[in-house]
């Protein structure tokens, strides 16, 4: 017997007619990114091969050193996305400044963030990186696209999603109904959904946590971890595992697929900013998503979709992942 292969397409067309949560523009969104990723994959795979390996020896706008593949990774989105007609303009992590669609192409109603290839310190050591993205409307009124625009809270995206470039590669996506994973089949070129419906079990015995920052973290998270090192011991009463892969596209991969909590949570390496992660390019889909999924998403005092941002490269504390942990997490930070 034949199984019956759903593809990207026929996904995205079946939550339009059905749901109708995908007009015809953001479809084609979408579509171009998977296209995207599946460009920015074939590049990742050809690893020392195809020369795409090693430091660009240039800087993002914060400060941290770029790999080639990180500007590739950059490039093949905004090529990819630029003539559609369907975007009014991109930001990324890799770039100062907002991307406005050039003159020559038509202007769309929708914007596009992303992170073109998240964790890239495991780039050059085979280990899984990723692509997270986000999708929001275009403020109504106003000719010209302005930085403003974006400064959306999360709970205004429209699409979400990431793709994870690993032993399999693995695009998941939301649209607001639910979280669906579909595999690159390489040999056909085509994305085939196999996960529908994600979820997230409400209770885990798994953290993520970079543990080397311990000693500079704020009470509540510390007061969390320390009670997971207890074990059956301790107030939990159970013992934890941890893992820890320093790529969020993994770790959370991991979470959607069996459960766990995700913390980068601010600390007093640099107290004046509110944590490593960027809010518009990582909190905020991924957040998303794990909500979709049944999870829950803070920085500790509030939602991250509630968040209002103040500018486009804000960082921000993040704990997503099991409901009940994440809340636990939260209710410390209120004690
Ligand atoms: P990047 O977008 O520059 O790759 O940084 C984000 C990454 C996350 O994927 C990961 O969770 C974190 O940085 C790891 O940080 P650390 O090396 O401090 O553990
Ligand atoms: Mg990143």
């Amino acid at each position: 017997m034949t199984q019956k292969r759903i593809s990207l397409t026929r996904y995205l067309v079946e939550q339009q007619r059905t749901n109708g949560l995908i007009p015809a523009n953001l479809r084609l969104l979408l579509e171009v990114v998977a296209r995207a990723c599946k460009r920015i994959s074939i590049a990742v795979n050809h690893g020392a091969l195809g020369e795409v390996l090693g430091s660009a020896e240039s800087e993002n706008v914060q400060g941290e050193v770029q790999k080639k593949l990180d500007i590739i990774a950059n490039e093949v989105l905004i090529e990819a996305n630029e003539w559609g007609g369907h975007l009014a303009a991109m930001a990324s992590e890799e770039m100062d400044n907002i991307y406005a669609v050039p003159n020559r192409y038509p202007q769309g109603e929708y914007l596009l963030l992303f992170d073109p290839l998240d964790g890239s310190s495991n780039i050059d050591v085979n280990v899984s990186i990723g692509t997270i993205f986000s999708v929001l409307k275009k403020p109504e009124g106003g000719a010209d696209v302005s930085v403003q625009d974006f400064l959306q809270t999360g709970s205004r995206q429209v699409a979400a999603g990431y793709c994870i470039y690993g032993p399999q590669t693995t695009l998941v996506l939301t649209v607001g109904n639910g979280v669906a994973m579909f595999t690159l089949d390489r040999e056909q070129g085509s994305w085939v959904l196999t996960s529908e419906n994600v979820q997230i079990p409400v209770d885990t015995k798994e953290f993520a946590v970079n543990m080397s920052n311990m000693r500079h973290w704020a009470p509540p998270v510390k007061r969390y971890v320390d009670e997971c090192l207890q074990g059956t011991e301790g107030p939990r009463g159970k013992d934890f595992n941890m893992r820890w892969i320093a790529s969020m596209v993994a770790d959370v991969h991991r979470i959607l697929t069996r459960g766990g909590i995700f913390m980068y949570p601010w600390d007093k390496r640099e107290p004046d900013k509110p944590g490593k992660l960027r809010l518009m390019y990582e909190a905020n889909p991924m957040g998303w998503i794990v909500e979709q999924a049944g999870g829950a998403a803070t920085n500790g005092h509030q939602r991250i979709l509630d968040i209002a941002p103040e500018k486009l490269h804000q960082r921000v504390s993040v704990i997503l992942g099991s409901k009940n942990e994440v809340e636990r997490v939260t209710s410390y930070h209120q004690a």
